[in-house]
């Protein structure tokens, strides 16, 4: 196991009895959700002051040590006239994105939705006066999306109490500010906006065992099929974190989950033009998807409410791809074929799936250690490939030319 461990980050693992429990079913099937990093710092988005800040987007208060008295006036002017609840869905949608987890807090401590616990929050304290994460929650119930929320636990650079901010705050009380004010806003989150999928804590940091404990108890009690992250921290989420846009190099037997962007930021940024090609996002979700894992893609709308351009293109093309190919994705687990460089392969019951990244120019598919009686195309369903046996294995006679230009699925059963 030791090729995984470089992918998975110390205290970013599956709790003991997650694997067993069935609060994960609908995650397993989902294998692809969507992430969205949106908030104050969509307004600088990299640059303070006429200089680019280096790094990601979301970091820009940290990286340029803004106090807090000039980063909160960010708040007056955040008004996303064009945010559209509905087409945001839409858009997870069509990408065949099953799950949405948004930034309720990210470490900003700027809320997207409305706090008794703080103004501090869009409804409250920005001119847009919307409860951004109640029109989200209700639309993903209209339209079939679990609706899931991030929450910064222990970075929180607004809350003198919250961790993080060494330029603004001296001494803090930490467990206060995780009794006081991060539980009721917990509750509020876990109350007011409907069922919760999953709350995706990050950054774990100094939070000691038994107040990671006490946060899952609290969600716990609130809504017990919630499923938690496995950054609460000290190994007590329902499954492991990957590090950020990092892929293991084999199949683990533990629920895991890849967050990733898809250019370099998650807040968005105007100078990061790093977009992944399509062909490079769909392996990706299937290496993942092959390997056991979920695939938790990124956009990071501007401070108008907008999702990038070139994020909806590459989100709809891959949204084209699963409609053709989607059953050997969701409610896969990952298949036979392992350590192959030019395939990937997942199942499900008695199909095995057969991803080919790189299709042979004579067309003949040449897989040892494995039998079957027949072999399809997803995206020619109708005309059967031939196999013939070859020295312990077989080899699927297909076209020359690659049916699929991103990733040809072949089901063999
Ligand atoms: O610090 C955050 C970062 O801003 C972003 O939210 C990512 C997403 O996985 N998590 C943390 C870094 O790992």
């Amino acid at each position: 196991m030791a090729h995984l461990d470089k992918a998975f980050r110390e205290g970013r693992g599956q709790r003991a009895d997650a694997k067993s429990s069935t609060r994960l079913d609908w995650w397993r099937e989902a294998r692809f959700g969507m992430f969205i990093h949106w908030g104050l710092y969509a307004i600088p988005a990299g640059v303070w002051q006429g200089e680019a800040i280096a790094g990601i987007g979301e970091w820009i208060m940290k990286r340029a040590e803004v106090p807090v008295a000039e980063y909160e006036q960010l708040a007056k002017q955040f008004n996303p006239v064009k945010f559209d609840a509905k087409a945001w869905v839409a858009l997870a949608k069509a990408a065949g994105q099953k799950y949405m987890v948004i930034t309720a807090k990210h470490h900003d401590g700027f809320c997207l939705f409305q706090s008794e616990q703080t103004d501090y929050n869009m409804a409250d304290g920005t001119p847009f006066a919307r409860d951004v994460i109640k029109e989200l929650a209700e639309e993903c119930q209209r339209q079939g999306i679990r609706f899931c929320f991030y929450y910064s636990q222990t970075q929180d650079w607004h809350h003198p109490n919250g961790w993080g901010n060494d330029w603004d705050f001296g001494a803090r009380d930490f467990n206060n500010y995780l009794e006081t004010y991060v539980k009721p806003q917990l509750t509020e989150l876990l109350t007011n906006y409907g069922p919760i999928g999953l709350v995706w804590f990050d950054t774990p940091m100094i939070i000691e065992e038994e107040q990671s404990r006490a946060l899952l108890e609290h969600c716990r009690l609130l809504q017990p099929d919630c499923i938690i992250s496995g950054r609460l921290g000290n190994t007590l989420g329902d499954y492991a974190s990957a590090g950020d846009n990092k892929i293991p190099d084999g199949a683990a037997d533990w629920d895991w989950e890849t967050p990733a962007t898809i250019n370099d930021t998650w807040g968005f940024k105007t100078n990061d033009h790093n977009w992944k090609s399509t062909e490079d996002l769909v392996h990706k979700l299937v290496d993942i998807v092959s390997k056991n894992g979920n695939y938790l893609l990124n956009v990071g709308p501007t401070a108008e409410g907008v999702i990038p351009q070139p994020s909806v293109d590459r989100l709809l093309a891959m949204g084209q791809w699963l409609d053709v190919n989607g059953e050997a994705v969701y409610g896969t687990q990952a298949g036979p074929i392992q350590g192959v460089p030019w395939c990937r392969s997942t199942e499900k019951g008695d199909t095995v799936y057969l991803h080919v990244f790189d299709w042979p120019s004579d067309g003949r598919l040449v897989l040892e250690s494995v039998s079957a009686e027949t072999a399809r195309l997803l995206c020619a369903p109708a005309s059967a490939l031939s196999i013939e046996p070859y020295d312990g294995g077989l080899v699927i006679v297909g076209p020359k030319e690659a049916p699929d230009k991103i990733d040809t699925v072949v089901a063999l059963t």
